[in-house]
């Protein structure tokens, strides 16, 4: 082997060092937060969470359009990229000067404490996973270059050992002193025993990771407790979805969301894992008294079953950042008024368990809706996506300024004195939900036979409910359609038109009047800063 090939196949080695040392950090920064902290204590999530906190409006948009509900795995994947090659490198730096990797690990582990003491829930003791990972991955790093050192020293290769001289990769060092004909001294590893420990530091790597997932709460433990969770039965249910009201169309959106399909956003790059024994309710602030509920108290309240369609503010035009669902919850205005709430508080700060906060305004919830302290969802305990063990849903609002999932806190307060999450990122405040409709049916692009075609969609304005909607073809007269029964203004409502297409292409808009007779708006808006607006169009090919 010449001397170039064993200088390649040492950086090679230091690279691998680099990695598994990388590696160890991140699992023992995930086993110590899993033991002494909690999960999203470790380094990795930390620094994840506060990238999602810190992401600007361009990027979250063009993520949410690129990726959709993938985006927070495409994160994850990145970041794991990054790492890589960042634990690569400083295992080369610190073949190449004794502590430069180190420095890396260290710089590495500085970023990801002060992204955990930033979380919204830290402690200082969230600093304690990353420090304990950086102490064992530094001492590995070290462990495994200096013994790289060694084997290379004992094969001849031309090596830069030295702490003090900038002696760069690929100078030339001292090769007189260990040459090629040096012989290896009984104490030097051999290269395939540097191989083995990188592999023996890579497994300790994979293994305290691994550990780390699995003790304390882990999600199979949420999912079971969920799965154990017996529902009472409402005192007062939710009307059977009448066959007027939901339409028998191919390719037509159902009218009630299963869990399984309905969309997800939020941004906990990992799953809350709240259990019911464990859950608390804390109402406070600006009350008469405060008021504290555990979960078995819940249980024993008279709920209310609703169905009640949901829209998040990031939703396009023609969008699908919408579900309707059958929700079993406390109104939430009595709950409240439980703490008698002061005349001067006007904002409702919830809180959910990883620190998300949304403002609702107090006027909303106590005038009469459905506003709701839920903990099922179509029939079953809320899935853990969803905000088990309980979340708020109010309807009319976007789910920004209302929804918050896994809650925890309801802090009574008023708008000129509290933000939160969304609005400390330039949403609007005050957020409900602007008038919408959708065309379902044909899908855009479709290729329709000439003759009779149905044209079908959805369309909202909850709590004001939808009074018309109308279909134009091209330039044409606005036509109205079919509507199916009003369930609730506070759900959406599907309409119906029966076309008698000519050959051509065409394009189908559509537009819904809500129930106080305002129509929806053409004038194109994204979603930011309050929900988008315009007239959803398809585009077919009549042949
Ligand atoms: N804890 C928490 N709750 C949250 C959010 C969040 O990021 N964290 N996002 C809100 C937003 S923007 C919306 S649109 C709804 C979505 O609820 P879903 O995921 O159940 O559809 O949850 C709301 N509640
Ligand atoms: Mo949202």
């Amino acid at each position: 082997m010449s001397a170039t090939t064993h200088r390649w196949g040492t950086r090679g080695l230091a690279v691998l060092a680099g990695i598994a040392a990388g590696g160890l950090t991140l699992g023992v920064g995930e086993l110590v937060a899993a033991l002494v902290v909690e999960p999203a204590a470790a380094p990795f999530l930390a620094v994840g969470n506060t990238f999602v906190d810190l992401t600007p409006e361009w990027l979250k948009s063009f993520a949410i359009r690129t990726f959709g509900e993938n985006d927070k795995q495409v994160l994850l994947a990145g970041m794991a990229g990054v790492l890589l090659v960042l634990s690569a490198a400083g295992g080369l730096l610190e073949l190449w000067r004794r502590r430069a990797g180190v420095a890396v690990l260290l710089a590495l582990g500085a970023v990801a404490v002060v992204a955990a003491v930033g979380r919204p829930t830290a402690t200082a003791g969230w600093v304690v996973p990353t420090l304990a990972g950086v102490a064992v991955g530094a001492a590995g790093l070290t462990l495994l270059v200096a013994r790289l050192r060694a084997a290379a020293a004992g094969a001849g290769t031309d090596l830069s050992t030295s702490d003090a001289g900038p002696a760069g990769p690929g100078s030339d060092g001292r090769g007189a002193e260990a040459g090629p004909d040096a012989t290896p001294d009984a104490g030097r590893p051999s290269r395939r025993q540097v191989l083995l420990l990188t592999a023996a530091v890579a497994g300790l790597a994979v293994l305290t990771a691994v550990g780390g997932r699995r003790f304390g709460r882990t999600l199979a433990d949420v999912r079971e407790a969920r799965d154990a969770l017996r529902l009472p039965a409402p005192s007062d249910a939710a009307p059977a979805v009448s066959a007027g009201t939901a339409l028998d169309v191919d390719g037509m959106t159902p009218f009630t969301t299963s869990n399984r399909d309905f969309y997800r956003v939020d941004t906990a790059l990992d799953l809350p894992r709240v259990v019911p024994a464990d859950w608390r309710l804390r109402i406070h602030g600006m009350v008469g008294q405060e008021v504290e509920l555990d979960f078995a108290d819940v249980l024993e309240l008279d709920l209310v079953e609703r169905m009640i369609t949901l829209t998040c503010v990031s939703n396009e035009v023609g969008g699908e950042l919408a579900g309707n669902a059958v929700w079993l919850g406390y109104p939430l205005a009595d709950l409240l008024d439980r703490a008698d709430p002061s005349p001067d508080a006007d904002m409702v700060l919830s809180t959910s368990v990883d620190g998300f906060t949304a403002g609702t305004p107090l006027d909303v919830v106590r005038d009469g809706r459905d506003a709701l302290l839920a903990i099922g969802m179509n029939g079953e305990p809320l899935p853990v996506e969803h905000g088990f063990p309980a979340r708020l849903v109010v309807p009319g609002l976007y789910g920004y300024v209302s929804a918050t999932k896994w809650v925890t806190e309801l802090e009574l307060t008023r708008f000129d004195r509290a933000t939160a999450y969304w609005t400390d990122r330039g949403w609007a405040a005050k957020a409900p939900i602007k008038t919408a409709s959708r065309i379902d049916v044909p899908g855009s692009f479709a290729e329709l036979p000439a003759g009779r075609n149905i044209v079908a969609g959805v369309a909202w304005a909850q709590h004001r409910g939808i009074s018309a909607v109308e279909v134009q073809v091209g330039d044409g007269d606005w036509r109205p359609t079919r509507l199916a029964d009003e369930a609730s203004a506070d759900i959406w409502r599907q309409w119906l038109w029966e076309w008698d297409a000519e050959p051509g292409n065409h394009t189908l808009r559509v537009r819904a009047t809500d129930g106080a007779g305002d129509r929806q708006t053409d004038e194109q808006a994204p979603p930011f800063p309050d929900g988008s607006s315009g007239w959803h169009s398809v585009v077919v090919r009549v042949v």
